[in-house]
C-alpha cells in the first residue's frame, strides 16, 4: 500500500515542491487547506491534480484532529505558517498563534490520534512529524557558520514563534517518544516564491524593467547577507529526515552567503541591465531589528542523510529572472493565482 503524507502549507512554495517530490516517490499526498474559498487552493489543484485536499486550519485544534483521523498519515509535514518576517511585527499575536501555537496543535492532533497518553513515554510509532524550523531562530548569530548546536537569538516575532515550535517538537520527542524532527532551513527560493520576499521582488522587478513595465525598484537593506538555495533541493531534505533510523534535527543550507546587493547585481546582470540605474534605497523598508547574516554548516545533513544542494546561487537567480520575464511576457500577473510555473 502507498505511504500516505499529510502536508500543512500545501498552497505555499515548499508545499508544492514537497507534494511533487512525494508523488514522484509513490506517496498518496494529502494537503491541509484552510478557508471557505481560498483562491490559492485552486491554483494548487491546477498544478497538483493528484493531491487530495482535507480542510483544516492551524488555529483550530478540532479541525487538525479530524484531518489526522481522516487521513491516517504515515508522515506529517508541518509547513503552514505566517512566514513573512515583516508581517510578524504587524500581527505578532497572529504569528504566535499560527507559526508557534499551530505546532502545538498539530503535535497534539498526532499524539491524540496515535493514542499516546501523557507520561507513557513509549515510542509511539507510526506517524512521523516534520517541523519547518528556520534559520531566523539564530537571528543575531552567536557564531558563523551556524550548526545544529548554535544557540538562538531571534530578532523578530516570527523567529520567536519558530523557536517555540522548534523546542516543542524536541520536547514531544523527548516526552512521548514521538518521531518528531525539525529541519532548520536557511532561505530557499524558486519561481514559485511569494512576491513579497526579496529574491522574487528583485526578479519580478528586473522582469518589469526589462519589459518596459517599470522604471525603478525600491529596496531596503542591501547589506544583509543570506544563505540562499533552491526550494526543490530543500524539500528532498525534509523527506530524507523522516526516513532516518533515528529522529534528529538538521541544518539545511548551501554554506555560502551572498548580500542582497550581490543578489540585485546578479539578477540585473542576468537580464543585461545595470542595477545602479534602477534601484532606489528606501529606509521605510528597513526592519525594526535586522538579521545581518546567516550562513549554514550543512555537514551533518551531508554525512548522515547524503543530502547536497544541486543549484548554485547564480543559476537560481537566472532561473527566477527567466521565469519572471516569461511570465510577464505571456501576460501573466504574479498577483493572480493562476501564475505558478
Ligand atoms: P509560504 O509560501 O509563505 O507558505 C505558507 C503556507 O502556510 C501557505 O500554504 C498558507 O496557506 C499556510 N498557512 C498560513 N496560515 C495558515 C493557517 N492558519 N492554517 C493552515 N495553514 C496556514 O511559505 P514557504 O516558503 O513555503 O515555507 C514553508 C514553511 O517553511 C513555513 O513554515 C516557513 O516559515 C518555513 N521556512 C521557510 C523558509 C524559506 O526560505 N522559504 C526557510 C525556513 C523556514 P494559505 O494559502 O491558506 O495562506
Ligand atoms: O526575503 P526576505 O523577506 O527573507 P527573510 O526575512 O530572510 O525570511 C525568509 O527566510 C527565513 C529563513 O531564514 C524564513 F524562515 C522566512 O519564512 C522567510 O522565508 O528578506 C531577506 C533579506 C532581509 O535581510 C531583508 O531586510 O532581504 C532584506 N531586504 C532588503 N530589501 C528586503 C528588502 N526584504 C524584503 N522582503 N523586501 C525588500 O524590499
Amino acid at each position: 500500500m502507498a505511504r500516505r503524507a499529510l502536508i500543512t502549507g500545501i498552497t505555499g512554495q515548499d508545499g508544492s515542491y514537497l507534494a511533487e517530490h512525494l508523488l514522484a516517490q509513490g506517496y498518496e499526498v494529502w494537503g491541509l487547506a484552510r478557508g471557505q474559498a481560498n483562491p490559492r487552493v485552486s491554483r494548487m489543484r491546477k498544478l497538483l491534480a493528484d493531491v487530495q485536499v482535507v480542510r483544516g486550519d492551524l488555529l483550530d485544534q478540532g479541525s487538525l484532529i479530524s484531518a489526522v483521523e481522516r487521513v491516517q498519515p504515515d508522515e506529517v509535514y508541518n509547513l503552514g505558517a505566517i512566514s513573512f518576517v515583516p508581517m510578524s511585527w504587524e500581527q505578532a499575536e497572529l504569528t504566535a498563534e499560527v507559526t508557534g501555537m499551530g505546532v502545538l496543535r498539530m503535535l497534539e492532533a498526532i499524539r491524540v490520534c496515535s493514542g499516546v497518553s501523557r507520561g507513557s513515554n513509549t515510542r509511539s510509532g507510526q506517524m512521523r512529524f516534520y517541523q519547518a524550523s528556520s534559520s531566523e531562530m539564530f537571528g543575531q548569530v552567536a557564531e558563523t557558520p551556524q550548526t545544529e548546536r548554535t544557540g538562538f537569538h531571534p530578532r523578530s516575532p516570527y523567529g520567536v514563534a519558530k523557536a517555540y515550535g522548534h523546542f516543542l517538537t524536541q520536547n514531544y520527542r523527548e516526552s512521548y517518544g514521538m518521531y518528531a524532527v525539525s529541519g532548520i532551513l536557511f532561505n530557499h527560493e524558486s519561481p514559485r516564491r511569494g512576491a513579497e520576499f526579496v529574491t522574487r521582488k528583485v526578479t519580478l522587478g528586473v522582469a518589469r524593467i526589462k519589459l518596459g513595465l517599470a522604471s525603478e525598484l525600491r529596496l531596503g537593506n542591501l547589506e544583509a547577507r543570506r544563505d540562499w538555495g533552491f526550494a526543490g533541493d530543500y524539500v528532498r531534505a525534509m523527506h530524507l529526515m523522516l526516513q532516518a533510523a533515528a529522529p534528529e534535527d538538521y541544518v539545511i543550507g548551501t554554506g555560502r552567503m551572498k548580500s542582497v546587493r550581490e543578489l540585485v547585481e546578479a539578477a540585473f546582470t542576468a537580464a543585461g541591465l545595470d542595477w545602479e540605474q534602477y534601484v532606489i534605497r528606501d529606509q521605510t523598508l528597513h526592519r525594526p531589528a535586522e538579521v545581518d547574516l546567516l550562513c549554514a554548516d550543512p555537514k551533518k545533513a551531508r554525512v548522515q542523510l547524503g543530502w547536497e544542494p544541486t543549484v548554485s546561487f547564480d543559476d537560481l537567480v537566472a532561473m527566477m529572472v527567466e521565469s519572471d520575464i516569461r511570465l510577464l511576457s505571456n501576460g501573466g500577473d504574479p498577483d493572480q493565482d493562476s501564475s505558478w510555473p
